[in-house]
Formats: C-alpha cells, structure tokens, sequence
C-alpha cells in the first residue's frame, strides 16, 4: 500500500496540537504526543515508540545516538516490536534477527485525544507478499499506545490464517539510566532465568534484585510480575507494569558488546538498560486459527 503523506495523516488523523504527524530522523514519517503531563514520539517504521518523556524528568527511553533511521534498518533504542521470533530465527539464521516487524512500514489505524488529556494512536501491520516471504502466515498486528503520566503500549496479534501458528513476541524495551552499575531492578526475585551469556543455563535470581556488573543477557521464566528500576544517579524508580505476558528480559551489552554494535556508541551501555516485556522460548504463543492475543506493558516514572 502506498505510504499516505504527512499532509494526509494530518489530515486523517492528526490532533494538532495533540497528536501531530512530522517527519522525524532520517526523514522518517513520526507522530508527536503531546500531553500536559508528557510528550512523546512513535515511529510509523516498526511502530517504535523512540521517546518518553514525563514533565519535570529525564527521557525515560534510551535511543542511541548512533541509531539508523532508515528502511531496512532497526531503530536502536525506544521500544523495538518483536514479532514473530526472538532473537536469530532458530530455522533460518539468514533471518533478520528479531523478526520482521521492526524493519516493516506500519499505517496508523486510530487516533484520540481522552477527556484525561492522554492521547492514544494505534498502529497495524497486517501480513504480505513481503511477509509471507519471510514467514509463511497471515496475522495481523496492531499495536496502542497511550501517552499521559505513563506510557501504555498493547499488542494484539491476530492469526487471520486457516492454521495454528507458533510466535514470539517482545516489546523490547531501552530504559535510560545514569548508570547502569548503579541501577537495581526488582521484581523478578526467586524467578528462573536463562542466561544467554552462559550457553542458556538455568540459573535462578535468588532473593536479591538483579544488579549488572557485566554483560548481562537473561530470559526470566513463568513472571507476570510487575518490575522497578531504581535509578540512584538520576534519582528515580522506573515501574514496569505488564499484562499478557510470561517472560522478562533483562539486556546489558556491557563494554565488549557495545564496541560490536555499529549503531550503538562504545561509550553508551552505561546509559541504558532493557527490560523486555515477552513470551519467547518455551513460552511462544500458539494461536489458533482466527485467534489473538494481547499483551501490554505500561511504564511511569516514581520517586526512589
Ligand atoms: O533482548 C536481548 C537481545 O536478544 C540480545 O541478545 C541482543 O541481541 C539484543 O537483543 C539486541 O538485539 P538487536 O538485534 O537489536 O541487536
């Protein structure tokens, strides 16, 4: 389909001042939410949510510096969509890593502006020629995002095929911090992980909170718990609320993966963290024929 122009999404859906479609980096088409009580931006290419950002505080979201903005290409940083696999695609390493949804073109769907002053835009993505190319199924993906004191994004996924189909799913969140050395995340005490940075072993979290000392990798199992980031230096608690979803994962790249990530910065990794909202590996998700699934994340900024 083609790609309606900024003048016709304004038109269509624009809420100026609200809602306001504007072409963003690398001339990438993006909406601008604008709310008395935060601001923020959502890219039509992989529907990424690249900035969050609540009056009186820091962005929350962490977007790279040295990100692409182009087609073809994933934003680093922000809220990347993950569908349908997680990481390399087991089947077929010359996959795109993570999927196909990020890389893909979304059309916004809906827009509105709530009595509260949130302002909510939808996204959808519906399977292709193009799709099928890379995954042989008909599904179809919307993603909402409301944006007021917090941000809430929901993922519907639909299978609109005559037959079952296994999928992984993330919202594969950046988080920014002062300093990762010093965050503490909470939430996932006592759950399993597998630590992808030591063959995928089956280790358990313990009663501590999750602390990063090094590269940090790990797909914690059976979780539905809501997860906190205590950010000393920027003297804040970033809280993770989620619905729909089985996994947490919690990524550093630390020094030597950084160096290796020709869109993100050497200097970078102390500056963020992703906690990612999922269901990947033994909790895929198997939709049935004229299935969906939602699964929802909703971020605010707290004191310490
Ligand atoms: O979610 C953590 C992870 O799977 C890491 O293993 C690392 O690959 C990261 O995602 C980033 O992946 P990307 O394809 O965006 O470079």
């Amino acid at each position: 389909m083609p790609q309606e122009s900024i003048q016709q999404l304004n038109r269509r859906l624009g809420l100026a001042p609200s809602l306001v479609f504007e072409a963003g980096e690398g001339g990438l088409t993006r909406a601008v939410l604008r709310t008395p009580a935060a601001d923020a931006h959502v890219y039509l290419h992989g529907a990424h949510v690249t900035h969050f950002r609540p009056r009186g505080t820091a962005p929350v979201l962490f977007t790279s510096a040295r990100s692409a903005f182009e087609s073809g290409k994933p934003i680093r940083g922000g809220v990347p969509v993950i569908f349908p696999w997680f990481g390399p695609r087991r089947d077929d390493p010359s996959s795109p890593m993570h999927g196909l949804a990020r890389l893909a073109g979304w059309s916004a769907a809906a827009s509105q502006l709530l009595d509260s002053g949130d302002v909510e835009l939808s996204l959808e993505l519906a399977s292709s020629p193009d799709t099928r190319r890379l995954w042989p199924h008909d599904f179809r993906l919307r993603l909402t995002v409301r944006v007021g004191a917090a941000l809430e994004m929901a993922l519907e996924v639909a299978n609109t095929s005559q037959t079952a189909f296994d999928c992984e799913e993330a919202l594969h969140t950046y988080f920014a911090v002062g300093d990762v050395r010093r965050v503490q995340v909470r939430g996932l005490e006592g759950c399993d992980y597998l630590d992808k940075t030591d063959n995928l072993a089956r280790k358990n979290q313990g009663q501590q909170p999750v602390t990063i000392v090094a590269e940090t990798d790990r797909v914690y199992l059976e979780t539905t718990a809501a997860c906190t980031i205590d950010d000393p230096v920027l003297a804040r608690r970033i809280v993770i609320e989620k619905s729909g979803s089985a996994n947490t994962v919690v990524w550093n790249p630390w020094i030597a993966k950084a160096r290796a990530m020709p869109d993100f910065g050497d200097d970078e990794w102390p500056n963020m963290i992703c906690l990612e909202t999922c269901n990947v590996g033994p909790s895929a998700l198997r939709l049935g024929p004229g299935r969906s699934h939602r699964m929802a994340a909703t971020v605010r900024v707290g004191q310490m």
